[in-house]
């Protein structure tokens, strides 16, 4: 094999917790105030993580941030020593402690959009980081997230980076959970599929009435222009918007693709037929033959996909062609959305293999396998230059769960949040990650 779809996997971070930050996201906010349990999370996903590395996939991990964001904290006017504002914060304003200390960059398919370099003009792999303007714990994370994808793609040969788009509701940006991209192999010409929930300039657009639309078109098609794509090789396609008044906050909760294929619902977008066509159309224009794989609302409902995030799976190619669908636990408790995945791995099509991961944690929060996983398509000498000690290893995983045990707690509630001492737990945790890593200092903590 000459070219790779890797993953990039969020370790999650000390401070993980149910705050019910995400308006439009049922699960967050109706787990807030749960009691959470952050090495328990950060085990779970390196298990999913080393799982699929063992399978023989190229596994990555992307860093956690600092938080409480003191500096954050700081600019809302929190001041005194960092453990003061840590204090006042709790105080005066717990909910913007809590927005401040949310372990959200666990969610690396939010992270950036990334276009391969079979698809950009000048054949480097393109990295935006998402401005997450919809949500404040969100928005505070692409300026981390840039440092950490430069420290582990930095070779400028084979990656480009690019600043987050404006951070105002016109360019609201959710990354690579709105964006797929199909092709025949990784490292060839693909098409890039662009899902906005609303257009911010032209009102012409639908719009959901009751929970915002995070991604704007304006947004992707920035993301296309900075990336150098060829318009021949960009399809855009709205959300449903009475699917995000459903809850399905990002595409991601509604349909994944994989090379050729797109597993989706019958809801999933706007003028489906037709998207679907010009997806088929350019695809062969560029040699691939796209596949949908349609599940009908009659075998699984909008609801059921909300709860049980069976779109939110990973689809991942095996050498002899087939998919293997990566499903959360969730999926095996609904009896109706377990009896669909059994049809579907026997119906003789594409994806003939189910795994299931116990994800809970993150679940709670609106996370599944898919939302845990940021994926950069790869040529191996672009796989030769990203940093080597981000990439999953037995002695990675080892020395990861290891971290874990030594720095995380077990258990963790909202009045934890208030506690000075948190704080410098997870600057020291983050402090020996940046080494085992290699990341150099990427932390406002240790840049100052
Ligand atoms: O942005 N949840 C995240 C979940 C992101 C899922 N990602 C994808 N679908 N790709 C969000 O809504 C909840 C935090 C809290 O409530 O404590 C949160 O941020």
């Amino acid at each position: 094999m000459t070219a790779f779809e890797a993953n990039f996997d969020g370790l999650v971070g000390p401070t993980h917790n149910y705050a019910g930050l995400s308006f439009g996201n049922v699960a967050s906010t109706s787990n807030e105030k749960s009691t959470s349990n952050p090495k328990l999370a950060a085990k779970q996903g390196l298990m999913k993580m080393k799982a699929l590395h063992d399978l023989g996939f190229k596994q990555g991990v992307l860093a956690p941030h600092e938080r409480p964001s003191v500096a954050h904290l700081r600019g809302l006017g929190f001041g005194g020593t960092d453990a003061e504002v840590v204090r006042k914060a709790a105080k005066e304003a717990p909910t913007i402690l809590a927005a401040c200390s949310s372990a959200s960059t666990m969610w690396t398919a939010n992270a950036a959009t990334v276009s391969p370099s079979g698809d950009t003009a000048d054949r480097r792999v393109h990295f935006t980081p998402a401005n997450l303007n919809n949500k404040f714990h969100r928005s505070i994370e692409h300026p981390t997230t840039g440092r950490i994808l430069k420290a582990m793609f930095a070779d400028e040969r084979h990656f480009a980076h690019h600043q987050a788009l404006p951070a105002q509701m016109h360019f609201g940006d959710e990354g690579a959970a709105n964006h797929t991209r199909f092709c025949a192999e990784y490292d060839a010409a693909g098409i890039e599929f662009f899902v906005f929930g609303q257009a911010a300039f032209d009102t012409r657009y639908p719009r959901p009435i009751k929970f915002p639309a995070r991604q704007t078109l304006e947004a992707s098609q920035a993301i296309a222009r900075l990336h150098g794509l060829s318009l021949e090789q960009v399809v855009y396609a709205q959300q449903d918007p009475n699917t995000i008044d459903a809850g399905v906050f990002h595409n991601d909760v509604i349909s994944v693709g994989n090379r050729n294929v797109l597993f989706h619902h019958q809801r999933s977008f706007l003028d489906q037929a037709a998207v679907l066509a010009e997806l088929d159309r350019k695809l062969a224009a560029v040699g691939g033959q796209f596949v949908a794989v349609e599940v009908p609302e009659a075998a699984v409902s909008i609801d059921e996909a909300v709860k049980s995030y069976l779109f939110n799976s990973q689809l991942l190619s095996k050498p002899n062609g087939k998919m293997i669908i990566v499903v959360p636990e969730e999926c095996r408790s609904m009896p109706r959305v377990w009896a669909y995945l059994e049809s579907l791995v026997n119906s003789g099509g594409p994806i003939d293999e189910v795994k299931v991961f116990d994800l809970k944690q993150s679940m709670q929060n609106g996370g599944g396998p898919a939302c845990l996983r940021l994926r950069v398509a790869l040529s191996a000498a672009e796989l030769a230059a990203v940093n080597p000690d981000v990439l999953m290893s037995d002695a990675l995983f080892g020395s990861l769960n290891a971290w874990v045990d030594k720095h995380y707690r077990d258990r963790l509630m909202g009045e934890d949040l208030g506690d000075p001492q948190l704080l410098i737990e997870c600057r020291t945790a983050l402090d020996e990650l940046t080494q085992i890593l290699q990341l150099g200092s990427v932390y406002p903590f240790q840049l100052i």
